[in-house]
This record gives structure tokens, C-alpha cells and sequence, in this order.
């Protein structure tokens, strides 16, 4: 991408409005716009980062075994009415009236709906195990939206939901996802631990929340210190039984505040950390609370019809580019990880009217895209501290600068954004130093 073709509204004030880095940092890197309060449109640059957090999500669900369905946004009443949650759900729900006088609404979650599908089609536990999940813009009417995208009304959730036939296989269910979450954060370069938690609306009796340690977070955090050495990239594949995967991390104390009670803690004072996180998903068991309220039965194998157990497995994917940044950023702005950067590499030309300074660049440009990487290109006609600055800002992996100075020993300056560093090489060895850090 050409920057000067690119649509990207930095701003150079830091917006009052915004109280965390990530929103700042958003903001001004011209990723989101506020619509109204908690409801944000993507610009290009936010859009693709979101993207890429959304095709991480889908890869790992899919390998996981889920399906990948699309459910609409807008519910009709009737379903909410018959699982007993129209009315519990309350002011966060977005009641809507369409022009027959229906009642319908936003959905805030979908296990009505997808119970809705799987009661039309399933019949036999033949057609189980099954889970199937959709990534779609949720709308709860928080009473207080803030952060920008990270506790918003509108915001892009990826959302499964398992059928079995009964608890233990649906409990093999529930791991499997555990586990692919904790690959998913994984990639994503954050280290998401699983903290038992409330169900709240949900309902149900199991239920671990991922959150990611940030100083703004709005969670509070318990538990044993040994999380922070963890290792929680698991090499696991899904035939093995995972059981003893999620005990492993189960067994050490973790749990978000309302689950945490001080006079109980199996863990001494001296290895107990007390810290703020940001819930980045939570899954949920929840059995047949909603298979028996609608009727979502199947013939089992002795041909008795029986509620289907079931579970949901929420990731939000708009608060993660918010959690993101958090845990990744310095004074001068985002640092993405590799796997969700807008683009791989920034290609600086500091002089654009300079005709060796443009070849160069113009040339880094070429070869970088025909090697497969996704470069950015700033070639517009602008000061160059403005352009590095810039660059900084919207937190591209790796920067190569061309300059007229350089360019009169014939290398340019490659710097990596995270650790800082810089060296002056050939083009030639900046592509080679850039394209070997996939
Ligand atoms: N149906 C279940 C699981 S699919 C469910 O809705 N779970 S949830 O309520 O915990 O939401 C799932 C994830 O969505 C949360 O872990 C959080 O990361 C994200 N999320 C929830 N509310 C918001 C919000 N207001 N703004 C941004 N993300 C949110």
C-alpha cells in the first residue's frame, strides 16, 4: 500500500475524550471513529487489524473442529421468550419493533438462535458432536460504555456453541475449546490465562474467563504467582485427550475477583498476586438449560429422546485489538506482534524528490510485495520526523528508512519497532533481514 493513496487521519493531539493508551492510541493512529457513545466505525487501518485478529480466531476455531456458520444480527422475540430470557436479560438488551408490530431485538449473544437451528435439523445423536460458531457484531446497551472498542455497545464477538449428548462428552467439547483458546491468544502474542469465573446471564455451572494482565484492566485478578513463568503455548493436537491439559492448568489458583474469596484461598499471601486484567474471552457449560427450555432434544442410542448438552465459547475480537495495545505499546505508539500488523514492513522514503532516495524505495517496495510480504510505502511529500514519527505511531514490525545520506554508501537504515534497534545495510540485506522474521 502507497501511503499517499492510503486513508490514514492521524491526529497529533492526544484526544481528551480518550483515558487509556489503547483508545489514545487508536484514535490517533486513525484506526476507529466514535459514531455515538460506545458504537465506533473502522477506518482502513483498523479494519485490517481487525481483520487479521478475526482470521486468527477462525483458523484455530476451525481446526478445533468448529463450523463456521453466519447468524443474522437482528432476533425475533419469540425465541428469547420461550428459553425465559427475554425478560431477565433487561435494559442491555436493544429492543426493536418492526413495522408488523413484532417484537424483535439486537442480539447481545445467540444461544437462542443457534438452539433455534439445531432443534429444525438435528434428530439423532448420530449428528453429534457438533459445534458451530459465527464471528458477527453483538449490541448490549452497557450502562457504561468506555475505553473506546474495549467495553463498547457494538463490538464484534466470535461466538461457538457445542452440542453432545451428554455431560462428559460435553465437557471433552468445552476442552477442546479451553484449549484452542489458549493457542489463539497464543498467536496472537498474549499470554491469556483461564481464571474461574461467574456465569452471570449465561447461566450454567462451569465457566473460565481468558484475561490478559493490563494495569487498566477492568477485572480484578487472583492468583498464584507461578502463572507469570507459565508456559502457555500448548503443542497439543485435538485426537489426544485433553483432560489432563486443562487439569494442568486448572490446578494452579486463578480466579477473576467475585470468584475469589480472601478467607478461602488455598494460596499463601506470599505467592498470591492481586493484579488488573482485561477478559479477551469465557466459555461457558451450561448443559441443557436452554436444549430442555426449547425442546432441542435428539434420539439417543437406545432411541429416548434427550436434552442436548450444550456449551458457548465467547472471544471478543473488537476488545482484543484494544487489548492488544495495551499490552503492546510505548510512548511513541503501537507496537503490533508480527501476526496481527497492519502490514509487515514500512518502506520510509525520508526524500521523496530525490531520484536515487525514490528508486531505492520504490524498488524495496516491488521486490518486498513479490516476496509475499504486505509493505507500506510512505511516499508522500511530508517532513521526514513527521513521517517517522508516523510510522512509530501506527506500530509497523520492521521500518526501512531511505535516505539521502545512506544512499551515498548505498544502504539504508533498518530498524525493528519493538527492541529499537537499528542498522545501516544494503537493500539487498534488508530484505533478506526482514523477510526471515516471518
Ligand atoms: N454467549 C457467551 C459466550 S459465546 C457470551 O456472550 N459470553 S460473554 O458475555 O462473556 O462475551 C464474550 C466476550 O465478548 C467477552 O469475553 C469479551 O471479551 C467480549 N465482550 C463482552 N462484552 C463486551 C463489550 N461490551 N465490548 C467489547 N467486548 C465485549
Amino acid at each position: 500500500m502507497r501511503l499517499s493513496q492510503y486513508f490514514l487521519p492521524v491526529l497529533k493531539e492526544t484526544p481528551k475524550e480518550a483515558q487509556i493508551a489503547s483508545h489514545r492510541l487508536m484514535l490517533r493512529a486513525g484506526m476507529i471513529q466514535q459514531s455515538s457513545a460506545g458504537i465506533y466505525s473502522w477506518l482502513p487501518l483498523g479494519k485490517k487489524v481487525l481483520d487479521r485478529i478475526a482470521q486468527i480466531v477462525r483458523e484455530e476455531q476451525n481446526r478445533a473442529g468448529a463450523l463456521e456458520i453466519m447468524m443474522p444480527t437482528i432476533q425475533p422475540a419469540e425465541i428469547w421468550q420461550e428459553s425465559g430470557r427475554y425478560d431477565d436479560y433487561g435494559a442491555e438488551m436493544l429492543r426493536i419493533r418492526d413495522r408488523h408490530d413484532r417484537d424483535m431485538l439486537y442480539g447481545p449473544t445467540n444461544e437462542e438462535q443457534v438452539t433455534d437451528i439445531f432443534r429444525n435439523h438435528v434428530r439423532s445423536y448420530k449428528t453429534l458432536p457438533l459445534n458451530l460458531y459465527h464471528i458477527q457484531w453483538k449490541f448490549r446497551d452497557e450502562v457504561r460504555p468506555r475505553f473506546g472498542i474495549m467495553r463498547g455497545r457494538e463490538f464484534l464477538m466470535k461466538d461457538a456453541y457445542s452440542f453432545d449428548l451428554d455431560a462428559d462428552r460435553a465437557r471433552e467439547a468445552y476442552n477442546r475449546m479451553f484449549v484452542s483458546y489458549l493457542k489463539t491468544f497464543a498467536r496472537m502474542g498474549l499470554t491469556a490465562i483461564p481464571m474461574e469465573a461467574d456465569t452471570g446471564p449465561i447461566g450454567g455451572d462451569m465457566s473460565h474467563e481468558f484475561i490478559i494482565l493490563a494495569e487498566t484492566g477492568e477485572s480484578g485478578v487472583y492468583f498464584h504467582k507461578d502463572w507469570l513463568a507459565a508456559d502457555l503455548v500448548t503443542s497439543v493436537n485435538y485426537d489426544e485427550d485433553l483432560q489432563p491439559v486443562v487439569d494442568k492448568f486448572t490446578s494452579l489458583y486463578a480466579r477473576a475477583d467475585e470468584k475469589h474469596d480472601p478467607d478461602n484461598c488455598p494460596v499463601s499471601d506470599g505467592d498470591l498476586m492481586s493484579l488488573r486484567g482485561i477478559e479477551v474471552g469465557h466459555i461457558f457449560y451450561f448443559g441443557e438449560k436452554y436444549s430442555a427450555a426449547m425442546g432441542a432434544t435428539v434420539a439417543g442410542p437406545d432411541g429416548a429422546n434427550v436434552p442436548v448438552h450444550m456449551g458457548s465459547y465467547g472471544i471478543g475480537v473488537s476488545r482484543l485489538v484494544g487489548g492488544i495495545i495495551e499490552a503492546s505499546h510505548d510512548d511513541k505508539g503501537i507496537i503490533w506482534p508480527r501476526a496481527v500488523a497492519p502490514f509487515d514492513v514500512a518502506v520510509i522514503n525520508l526524500k521523496a524528490d530525490d531520484e536515487t532516495c525514490t528508486s531505492c524505495a520504490e524498488d524495496l517496495y516491488a521486490k518486498l510485495q513479490t516476496a509475499g510480504a504486505d509493505p507500506l510505502l510512505d511516499d508522500r511529500d511530508e517532513r521526514p520526523g513527521a513521517k517517522l514519527a508516523a510510522i512509530d505511531l501506527i506500530g509497523v514490525p520492521w521500518q526501512i528508512v531511505v535516505g539521502p545520506r545512506g544512499m551515498k554508501n548505498g544502504v539504508v537504515e533498518v530498524k525493528n519497532r519493538r527492541t529499537g534497534e537499528a542498522v545501516e545495510i544494503s537493500p539487498e540485506s534488508a530484505l533478506t533481514m526482514v523477510m526471515s522474521d516471518a
